[in-house]
Order: structure tokens, then C-alpha cells, then sequence
């Protein structure tokens, strides 16, 4: 359930992720407590305008106000601010950074910005990454994936396109191949900043199936605006066929053997 009258009229994307809800509310909260500080000190501000008018005091006042009530409305938002930032802001962040999902539910991706564009890097159906090196990176291996290791064999990498099943958990592990990026998904309530020669993780469940933008939300260069990607949450049966379709595309044989390791599984059923 969420509380968000104010920021969905200032347009905020509509949230798609299961943790979003709550920091709608903080939003929503957090807007609705600044409008009435506006508000309040606006009026406050003309008050005074009026009120020490040079007309009605000719002569300057070496007293001034003698009124406790601004310090103690100083007092009220301090602790109003402190409630917001350790009962919200806090526990959204701990669950943020300290509660990773685990299991064969999680979809594992890597995310690495490059000038201007975002690659993504899937484990193949083995769910292991391969190693990537600097030093293998050429036009056709903008990841650099070590072609010797055996793990990143049946690895498939997109550009620009990430796709993932909608109600699973998705951890990416967001890095850079050049300068500091930011690798955004406005309706998933997810950013952060990649940076190069660094891995961070983010995680989310996205609970609504889309195509979605993914931007980069730090100016990075002359393309910043253009580095843009999409995200596409599948139902499970659509994320499969285009995680087949890719996998098939990229490594035709490993996707044959697949198919015949799986027929046979049935087979032997
Ligand atoms: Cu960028």
C-alpha cells in the first residue's frame, strides 16, 4: 500500500519494485513535511516584511524579537527530522545493504557502464560467471571474458538491453570500464555509481512486467544523455525463451548440448 498523493503529482516514474513502497512513503512523507516548512516559513518570511516595515518603526529596534516560539518550531522539526531519517531512511537502508537474497531464485547479473552505453553479463546456465580481464577486451569482447576459462563458456552478454523474470530477486553487480557512472532504474527505486576497477552490488525484486529505463545518473561525458538502456521485466516463460533465444544465438553448440542434457534428463524420467 502506498502513500504517494504528492510526489505522483510532481511525477514521479510509478514505482515497480517490492521495496519501492516503502520509500514512496518516506518520499511522500519527507514532501508533505517540506511543503508545510514552505509554507510556514514563507509565511513567516512576509510576516516579518510587513510587520518591521520602516513606516511603523522609524526607529531601529537594538532589541529585536523576544518571542521563544521560533526556537522551539526549530526544536519540533529537528526531532520531526530525526524521527524520519532513523525510523525510515535507516531501516530502508539496512534492508538496502545488509539483507542480500540467497537461493536458486536469484538472478545474478553484472552491470558494467562504459562511455556511453551499459554491458550486461549473464552467467550461463552453469549460473557462474567467467573470469574477465582488461587485457582480452577488443571489439567483439567489450567485457574482456577470458576465452580459456571454462565458466564463461556458455556466458551470454547484451548491450543496452537486460532482461530479468518478474518476482525474482535480481542482484547487479554494477562496476565501469572508464569513468564514474551511475547505473539508475528510476521505477525499480535502484542507483548506484559505478566505478571503475570496483564491483558494488544492488538488489531488487521487480514485481511489475515492463520495459523500463535504465540511465546513467552521473554526468560521465559528452553522451551522459544518450547512455541509456532497458530493462525488461519477463513473466518467467518469456524471460526463458529470450535467455534461450540469446544463449542459442551466442553459443549455439553449448545450447544444443543443453537441450540434449535436458531431453535426456526427461528420458531417463
Ligand atoms: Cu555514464
Amino acid at each position: 500500500m502506498t502513500f504517494a498523493l504528492l510526489i505522483e503529482a510532481l511525477g514521479i516514474t510509478p514505482n515497480a519494485a517490492e521495496h519501492g513502497f516503502a520509500m514512496d512513503s518516506m518520499l511522500e512523507m519527507l514532501h508533505w513535511f517540506m511543503l508545510v516548512l514552505f509554507v510556514g516559513w514563507g509565511s513567516f518570511y512576509f510576516y516579518t516584511l510587513w510587520r518591521f516595515q520602516k513606516r511603523k518603526n522609524p526607529k531601529a529596534s537594538y532589541v529585536g524579537a523576544t518571542s521563544h516560539l521560533p526556537t522551539k518550531l526549530e526544536g519540533g522539526v529537528l526531532v520531526l527530522e530525526v524521527v524520519l531519517l532513523l525510523s525510515f531512511a535507516a531501516p530502508i537502508w539496512a534492508n538496502r545493504i545488509a539483507e542480500f537474497p540467497t537461493g536458486p531464485d536469484v538472478i545474478h547479473i553484472r552491470a558494467v557502464g562504459e562511455q556511453f552505453l551499459w554491458n550486461f553479463h549473464y552467467p550461463g546456465p552453469d549460473g557462474k560467471f567467467g573470469r574477465a580481464n582488461i587485457k582480452f577486451v577488443n571489439t567483439g569482447n567489450s567485457l574482456g571474458l577470458d576465452p580459456t576459462d571454462p565458466d564463461g563458456q556458455d556466458d551470454i552478454t547484451t548491450r543496452n538491453s537486460m532482461h530479468i523474470p518478474v518476482n525474482k530477486p535480481c542482484i547487479v553487480d554494477v562496476s565501469s570500464k572508464d569513468v564514474i557512472h551511475n547505473f539508475c532504474i528510476p521505477n525499480m527505486r535502484s542507483a548506484q555509481d559505478a566505478i571503475p576497477g570496483t564491483v558494488i552490488p544492488l538488489w531488487f525484486v521487480p514485481i511489475k512486467t515492463g520495459t523500463y529505463d535504465i540511465v546513467c545518473a552521473q554526468l560521465c561525458g559528452n553522451g551522459h544523455s544518450s547512455m541509456r538502456a532497458e530493462l525488461v521485466v519477463d513473466t518467467e516463460a518469456d524471460y526463458k525463451k529470450w535467455f534461450d533465444g540469446v544463449s542459442a544465438l551466442t553459443h549455439p553448440k553449448v545450447a544444443d548440448a543443453a537441450t540434449s542434457t535436458s531431453d535426456s534428463v526427461v528420458a531417463t524420467k
